[in-house]
């Protein structure tokens, strides 16, 4: 879920040529763990998301997907093209339940773990714990255990970069596994519409388009100077991944960024008091998240958006982390004052900890080896 986020490339390993990676994707995560809980669901158009008029998708089961359902893709839409397709509220509580689980089975093959989302994360076993040797075998075991354990499917991709990785996990789906060998990664992509690159989102795909790009292939075709003229900073991510190369380490224990809470209307807001209310039900469950990450952190930022889309955002930040929810809701309560009486109706507010502390662990890479060919 996370294909619209920038990736960095920071950190770069320069003997990253060839690393043992794989990228495991879990199968229509919500909707299968629905359809998991609920026998009357199973082999059923199920979709998960509210289905009141601004409700959108989440995601939706591969029966649903056989109508050209789809993630984001708002309610009513989707009851059209599928008139019986069956709506279930998220359950997060018991996703992330099924995301620990799931990262306690990677962590027994490799403590190199980068999660993206609750359902996907990246895993480097050039030298796995069990000294197994093949990430293909460590693919199928994960994805086997992860079946027995877990009683749902996930999809794995393996290659020797995370670029590679995270497109031949798309490319079986659902309950498949795809390699892509050394060698072989600019082939594959040559072949790849952009639009399955990671980093590409829509709109970028959308500017490719015009621009006469729609394949790998025709990114390669493009200079270097070609990309930073239309694509700035995310020129040499482009330049490699056109190539199927990509010098990105996987990250353990990527420190998370913020943590928060948001809602959106079922009718657009404009009264302060009842924005107030609104307020103090986020503020509630995003501390109750902080409280439970036993998170430390000092900035708090309020967000608005506006019946037109446009947003809003106030911050506030402390020297020292937010000691008490008193004080994290005082804070709120001030940032929301600053922007009322509101110039226009508000469709969406939330509520967000960042700068937090606290959460790093250092793993220690494992030593690198240069210049071996790994065995797939
Ligand atoms: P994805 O892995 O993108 O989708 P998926 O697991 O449902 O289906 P696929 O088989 O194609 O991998 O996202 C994982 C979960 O994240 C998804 O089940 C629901 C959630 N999600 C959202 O809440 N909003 C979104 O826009 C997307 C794309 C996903
Ligand atoms: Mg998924």
């Amino acid at each position: 879920m996370s294909d619209s986020a920038s990736p960095d490339d920071d950190g770069d390993d320069p003997a990253q040529g060839l690393r043992k990676i794989i990228h495991v994707d879990m199968d229509a995560f919500y909707a299968s763990v629905e359809q998991r809980d609920d026998l009357a669901l199973r082999g059923k158009p199920v979709a998960v998301g509210g289905d009141g008029p601004r409700g959108v998708l989440t995601t939706c089961s591969y029966e649903a997907r056989k109508f050209g359902c789809r993630s984001a893709m708002p309610s009513a839409t989707a009851k059209r093209l599928c008139p019986g397709l069956i709506f279930r509220r998220p359950r997060f509580d018991v996703y992330t339940g099924v995301s620990r689980q799931v990262r306690a089975i990677f962590f027994d093959y490799t403590p190199l773990v980068e999660p993206l989302s609750l359902d996907e994360a990246f895993l480097d076993v050039t030298e796995d714990l069990r000294g197994i040797g093949s990430a293909t075998r460590i693919a199928e075991l994960i994805r086997k255990r992860i079946r027995e354990e877990t009683g749902l499917t996930a999809s794995a991709g393996v290659s020797y970069n995370k670029f590679l990785a995270k497109l031949a996990s798309d490319q079986n789906k659902p309950d498949g596994l795809c390699l892509i060998r050394p060698g072989e990664g600019a082939q594959f992509v040559a072949a790849m519409p952009v639009r399955r690159f990671f980093g590409i989102g829509p709109r970028g795909a959308e500017k490719m388009a015009a621009l006469g790009i729609e394949t790998g292939a025709d990114l390669a075709a493009h200079d270097i100077d070609f990309l930073r003229r239309h694509f700035g900073s995310q020129a040499d991510y482009l330049y490699r991944a056109a190539r199927g190369i990509d010098l990105r380490r996987v990250k353990a224990n990527r420190a998370r960024k913020s943590l928060g809470a948001e809602r959106t209307f079922d009718k657009d807001i404009s009264s302060g008091s009842a924005l107030r209310e609104v307020l103090e039900r986020i503020i509630a469950i995003t501390w109750e998240r902080i409280a439970k990450a036993q998170a430390q952190g000092r900035t708090v930022t309020l967000k608005l958006k506006h019946a037109d889309f446009t947003a809003l955002t106030r911050a506030r930040s402390l020297a020292r982390p937010v000691a008490t929810r008193d004080e994290f809701a005082a804070i709120g309560h001030a940032l929301l004052d600053e922007v009322l009486p509101l110039a226009q109706p508000v469709r969406l507010m939330g509520l967000t900890l960042s700068q937090l502390d606290g959460e790093e662990e250092a793993i220690p890479q494992p030593a690198r080896k240069t210049g071996q060919l790994p065995l797939f």
